[in-house]
């Protein structure tokens, strides 16, 4: 999409600044295969630093980062607790049976946030002749709920509970820095009770590629065996870590620009006549709004919004989300806002 739209689908859509494409361009690169990229393994240490962990691996994508943690957390046959909306179970092509040969019990949670009391009746008893629970994945924050965040206390308390119960926990923390943003904490103090946590470069910290497994050595070293084995060896792939440093190390600190556009767009929308918007969902950079009661579906208001250069993206057809990101501006959600307010209105008969 050209630079003229308003580009509301995600925050995956934000282009490489000018100073990216300088590093990109002059990156010093080997072959990533043999552990020979000093970009990739610079990137890489940084990560294990910013989240005191032992190691990191880089990887093309989220859902790769997440599909190798779940390959190494389970074995086949065994179920995987998840919030029901959550993206490992409903955007990542069923890869985690596909590969892993586990399954999802989904947990429904108010506003997408887990808690242990909710989790902990959905373990399997310890019963020969029922599949066993082999690992619980949290999102924070957790996209299909709104870009809502889970407080470290309900956290903290599933770690130190499922690992009572012998059970890993896995984080997908595509988006952890927009909830170490709202929380006002660093990502190693949120994320320090999971057993492996993903972070994806390329949302809103605006790198062109990229997401980061990490964990400790020994996982971190069965990982690299798990993304060569799926495709995932990427030779001088310094090119693009280059672009992820310049992410890690500036993108964290303009986050709440994104909660500020956000909030924004929800207040804009919460006054639109047949637009329905549980604003203490808004706490991030994602704004889901019900589009039910205008009696248009989703997709219908979506493609006019398209009409006028704005692009949101339809959940299901009730359901239309926005996120915000570098790419757009305070003005840019007002246009949006202007849109809906136009398409959204009844109109009045001669
Ligand atoms: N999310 C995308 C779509 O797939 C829905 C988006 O536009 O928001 N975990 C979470 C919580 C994510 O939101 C995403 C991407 C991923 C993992 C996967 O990351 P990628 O797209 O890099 O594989």
């Amino acid at each position: 999409m050209s630079n003229s739209w308003i580009d509301l689908r995600s925050d995956t859509v934000t282009l490489p600044s000018d100073e990216m494409r300088r590093a990109m361009a002059s990156a010093e690169v080997g072959d990533d295969v043999y552990g020979e990229d000093p970009t990739i393994n610079r990137l890489e240490s940084r990560a294990a630093e910013i989240f005191r962990r032992e190691a990191a691996i880089f990887v093309p994508s989220g859902t790769m980062g997440n599909q190798i943690a779940i390959k190494l957390h389970t074995r086949p046959g065994q179920e995987i607790l998840c919030e029901e909306r959550g993206h490992i179970f409903n955007w990542e092509m069923a890869m985690l049976s596909w590969f892993s040969g586990c399954v999802v019990r989904p947990v429904a949670a108010p506003q997408g946030i887990l808690s242990w009391d909710l989790l902990a009746p959905k373990i399997a008893p310890p019963t020969y002749y029922v599949a066993q629970t082999g690992l619980i994945s949290m999102e924070n924050t957790h996209n299909m709920a709104g870009g809502t965040v889970t407080p470290i206390a309900a956290m903290e308390e599933i770690c130190a509970k499922a690992h009572e119960r012998g059970l890993p926990v896995h984080l997908d923390g595509a988006r952890i820095f927009n909830a170490a943003t709202y929380l006002g904490k660093p990502v190693a103090e949120i994320t320090r009770g999971f057993d492996s946590v993903m972070f994806c470069l390329s949302k809103g910290l605006g790198a062109p590629v990229g997401s980061l497994l990490v964990g400790g050595k020994d996982f971190i070293a069965q990982a690299r065996s798990v993304r060569k084995a799926l495709g995932g060896g990427m030779r001088q792939a310094g090119i693009l870590a280059a672009a992820g440093l310049i992410a890690l190390e500036q993108g964290p600190a303009r986050l709440h620009e994104d909660h500020e556009t956000a909030r924004l767009l929800a207040e804009g929308l919460a006054e639109i006549p047949g637009i329905e918007i549980d604003l203490s969902t808004v706490q991030t950079n994602v704004v889901i709004c019900d589009v039910s009661a205008t009696g248009k579906p989703s997709a219908e208001i979506a493609s006019a919004l398209k009409s006028q250069g704005v692009l949101a993206g339809t959940v299901n057809p009730q359901l239309i989300r926005f996120v915000t990101h570098l790419n757009v501006s305070r003005a840019d959600c007002e246009k949006a806002l202007q849109c809906l307010r136009s398409i959204c209105s009844p109109r009045v008969s001669a």
